[in-house]
Parts: structure tokens; C-alpha cells; sequence
């Protein structure tokens, strides 16, 4: 999968292609990523990017010249490889990501790549986000110094969806959120920690045990903790039981 990136510090992303999964993944050749800095589409001697809000106010915003000029080129870097990107500008005026998305965006752009677009200052030139931008993309509610790092988590979170990325017998399919549910609590040795017991059960070897544990594992935490994920679910007979058993305090299943 092709990204391009329009960056003015394409080197925040070595945080991201240096290590672990999405490391290994560049590494693949599973993920490409190409930055654009709009620094190198600046003109004069000081290559300017930003300038004075009109209408007054503080703080700056970037140009739209260096910018169009950086995703033309990027445009073009896609065109040589027969793709045709679409462009989503990292902002938290943008719909707030959730896996369901991040899927999506892998199944539908692997074929066509995606240009991320990084904004600094107060924010770009709205002519820019009319002219060019096809989706505004937010991880969340709350702002941050640019889109960076927004980015970053955007690459990793698909980055796992990629065929192969995952070591072996992983799959982002097993992971938190990929059935809806939560995650189930994890143990590793020692079997005892300064008095706390490993569930029995994942000490039993009974792999239908364990499976089932977890199961309900899921279902009370997502019950829980996030209720708000309960009503996109339809709930088995059994995963109402034990939800319900919850709520009434019992925590045996009974
Ligand atoms: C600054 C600001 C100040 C007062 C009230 C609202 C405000 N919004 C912004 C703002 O959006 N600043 C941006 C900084 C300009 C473009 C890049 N920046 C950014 C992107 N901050 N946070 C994000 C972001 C992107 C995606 N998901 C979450 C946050």
C-alpha cells in the first residue's frame, strides 16, 4: 500500500517506520511510505510556508501555494505507479476514527493509495481543503500541535489489516475491537505474582475452557466499560445471560 505523506517534519515519522510492526512491514515492502515537505515548494530566501491570518487574530496559517504544490507532486509520485489517491486532511473537524473505518480504508485504498495531509500553525488556507482534500480524518477530540502524529496512528492502525503484516498466527482479526468486542485480560509466568493466581482455567489445557472463558471475558468487559459498543452488537442468548448475571452481581456465570 502506497501513502504519501505532506509533512513539514517528515522525520517524526522515523518514530514510526523504525520499529515493530509497521518497521518490519516497511521493511516488506508491505506499506510504502514518500513525504512531500511543502518547505521544498516555498519560494524566496526564507521559503516561507505560513503567513498572517486575514480577518486578524493569532498565530499563523499555512499557504496555499507550497501546499497545492507538494500534493501536485505527490499526485504525480502516485500516478507513476498507475494509482489514484485519495487525499484526507488529518483534523478534528473531521469524522473520528474507529476500526470499522481503518478496515474500510485498507479494503478500498490498498488498490489506490492515500496522500495524508499534515497541517501546522493554527491550520492551512481553506482554499486548500476545497481545491484538493476528498476526506477530513480526526483520531479524536482534542487538538494537538499538527497532523503528525494523527498520521502516524492512522499508518499503524491499518498497517495491522495489511496481509502479512502480523507475525505468525496473529491476526488483527483476533485483536481488541475487530469483533466489536474488548479484549480479554492477558497472563504470562509466573503462574503466581506476589499472591495473584492466574485464572485457573488458562492453566487447565482445556482449550475449549479457555476459549469460552475469554469469550465471556469479552462480553463483561465491553459490558462494563463500554457499554456505548453494546448496541451496534447483537447479543447471543448466552452473551445476554452473562450480562444480565453481571448486573444482578453475580460474576459465576450462573
Ligand atoms: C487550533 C485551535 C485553537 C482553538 C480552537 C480550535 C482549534 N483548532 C485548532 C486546530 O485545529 N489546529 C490544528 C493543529 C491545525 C492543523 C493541525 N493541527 C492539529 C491536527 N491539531 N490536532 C489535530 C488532529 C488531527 C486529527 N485528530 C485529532 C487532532
Amino acid at each position: 500500500m502506497w501513502i504519501g505523506v505532506v509533512t513539514l517534519f517528515p522525520e517524526m515519522f522515523t518514530a514510526l517506520t523504525g520499529h515493530g510492526v509497521v518497521g518490519r512491514a516497511v521493511r516488506q515492502e508491505l506499506i510504502e511510505l514518500e513525504f512531500f515537505n511543502p518547505r521544498d515548494h516555498a519560494e524566496g530566501a526564507y521559503r516561507r510556508v505560513d503567513d498572517r491570518p486575514y480577518g486578524g487574530g493569532p498565530g499563523m496559517v499555512m499557504q496555499v501555494a507550497p501546499l497545492w504544490r507538494a500534493l501536485q507532486q505527490a499526485r504525480e509520485q502516485a500516478q507513476k505507479r498507475q494509482l489514484r489517491p485519495h487525499v484526507l486532511y488529518m483534523s478534528p473537524q473531521g469524522r473520528v476514527l474507529r476500526q470499522p473505518q481503518v478496515r474500510h480504508w485498507v479494503q478500498e485504498r490498498q488498490e489506490q493509495g492515500l496522500i495524508l495531509l499534515c497541517g501546522r500553525y493554527e491550520g492551512i488556507d481553506e482554499r486548500l481543503l476545497e481545491m484538493a482534500v476528498d476526506e477530513e480524518c480526526s483520531i479524536g477530540d482534542y487538538v494537538l500541535s499538527g497532523g503528525e502524529l494523527p498520521a502516524m496512528v492512522l499508518v499503524d492502525a491499518m498497517t495491522r489489516w495489511l496481509p502479512g503484516a502480523l507475525g505468525h498466527g496473529e491476526s488483527a482479526a483476533e485483536d481488541s475491537f475487530s469483533a466489536v468486542w474488548l479484549d480479554c485480560p492477558h497472563y504470562t509466568r509466573p503462574p503466581n505474582f506476589a499472591g495473584r493466581e492466574v485464572p485457573a482455567v488458562l492453566l487447565s489445557g482445556d482449550h475449549a475452557e479457555v476459549a469460552h472463558w475469554r469469550h465471556r471475558q469479552r462480553v463483561l468487559r465491553t459490558a462494563s466499560r463500554r457499554p456505548d459498543l453494546l448496541s451496534t452488537i447483537e447479543l447471543s442468548e448466552e452473551e445476554r445471560g452473562w450480562i444480565e448475571g453481571a448486573a444482578s452481581g453475580r460474576t459465576d456465570g450462573a
